[in-house]
């Protein structure tokens, strides 16, 4: 089985997962502070072409402009030195006190300005280091208080500062898609839009001419939060040209986002996702935002990468048995019936709308077909589960 990444897999990890300490809401940190440039090191040893990161992630907040150039340049010959690319920028606006109430969507035009600006800089970072995505992740886009913010007024000044940043990043030609990654919750009571669908609808009421360098940054994790089938929301983007980007990892359903290891729940619908991405020519980056357990030693947050990348190539070596299997496979040609007569009158007119007026239908035949989903499900399971072939 082909386990060990090559470099057009394109496998990237964001420098927070890895560097993630273990500090939430019951504790403190468990692991020493991890060096940015140990971590980009640390994840180009464990196989990843290219690294994410946040503008805080790499440059302290609050550092000058020359300060910023001086470790954009030692970031650029560590690079070079590992040979590891960045996949995608993005920037902190959820962190610091002043994005306490949004950054974005503030009711403080003062906070909208300020967090446009870090954004501007955070796409410079970006490009400078070729990423080619800029994700635009809303985390404290939302509210608590339903009294506190006008949710039409929050919407419009979302549309602003998304129109803002994507025109900057247009207009400056720094060669990144905007994609925007949509979470229901946390670290908000209500994030502002929730759901890839939220997003797309979004997208839909942008500027024409920006419209085409915004696209949706779907996370398994946050699509599992709702209890939504994560497939059907990558072929929504998918099918809308808007698939920019894809955080993949793992999540139990109706829990806080647990952003755990890629495989580690779910196995089946994992499966799929591969699946779809692999049958449908993705060739963005394969990106994990994951976060290794509290419990884990420092040295285990690598165990974390590895494991990610290696579970994603297991299931698509899975991908290419399923597609192989004689028996699934007949099950599944079997499930599309074909009927050269209906057809021809399936695209609307008026006389495609007469003739099928005087169709005659059996619908107690049609409903009586067998289509044997017992088996294709156990047949599934099995391969998956390793008893098969
Ligand atoms: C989460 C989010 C974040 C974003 C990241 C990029 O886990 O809640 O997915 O990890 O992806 O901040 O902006
Ligand atoms: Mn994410
Ligand atoms: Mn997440």
């Amino acid at each position: 089985m082909a386990t060990d990444p090559r470099p057009e897999d394109r496998f990237t990890v964001g420098l927070w997962c890895t560097a993630f300490a273990g500090r939430e809401v019951f504790g403190s940190e468990v692991r020493p502070p991890l060096d940015p440039m140990e971590n980009i090191r640390g994840l180009a040893a464990a196989g990843c072409w290219g690294f994410n990161f946040h503008d805080d992630d790499l440059v302290p907040f609050g550092s000058s402009a020359s300060e910023t150039d001086r470790i954009l340049a030692h970031t650029r010959r560590v690079m070079a030195d590992e040979g590891i690319a960045v996949g995608m920028a993005t920037c902190n606006m959820f962190e610091h006190p002043v994005f306490k109430d949004g950054a974005l969507t503030s009711n403080d035009a003062r906070v909208r300005a300020y967090a446009r600006q870090k954004a501007m800089r955070a796409a410079d970072m970006g490009a400078e280091l070729g990423a080619e995505t800029f994700v635009m992740w809303g985390g404290r886009e939302g509210l608590e208080v339903e009294a506190s913010k006008d949710p039409r007024e929050a919407i419009k000044r979302y549309r602003e500062g998304v129109e803002f940043v994507a025109a900057y990043i247009l207009g400056n030609e720094l060669g990144m898609k905007v994609a925007i990654e949509p979470k229901p919750n946390e670290p908000r009571g209500d994030i502002f839009l929730p759901t890839a669908g939220h997003v797309l609808g979004f997208i839909a009421t942008l500027e024409p001419e920006l419209q085409r360098i915004v696209g949706v940054n779907p996370e398994i994790q946050h699509s599992r939060m709702v209890g939504i089938d994560t497939v059907h929301d990558l072929a929504q983007c998918l099918d809308a040209g808007k698939l920019f980007h894809t955080d993949l990892g793992a999540q139990k359903p109706t829990r806080f986002d647990q952003d755990l290891r890629f495989g580690a729940e779910d196995i089946k619908e994992t499966f799929f996702v591969v699946k779809l991405l692999e049958e449908s020519g993705w060739t963005g980056t394969r990106a994990f935002d994951v976060k290794p357990y509290r419990s884990d030693a420092p040295e285990e947050v690598w165990d974390l990468v590895r494991g990610c990348i290696r579970s994603y190539l297991i299931l698509r070596e899975k991908v290419a048995q399923w597609a192989a299997d004689a028996e699934i496979q007949e099950l599944v040609v079997a499930l599309d019936v074909a009927d050269p007569e209906l057809e021809a009158m399936s695209a609307w007119s008026v006389d495609n709308a007469r003739a099928l007026r005087e169709v005659t239908f059996d619908p107690d035949a049609l409903a009586a077909r067998r289509l044997g989903y017992q088996r294709l499900d156990q047949l599934t399971f099995e391969l998956l589960a390793g008893v098969r072939g």
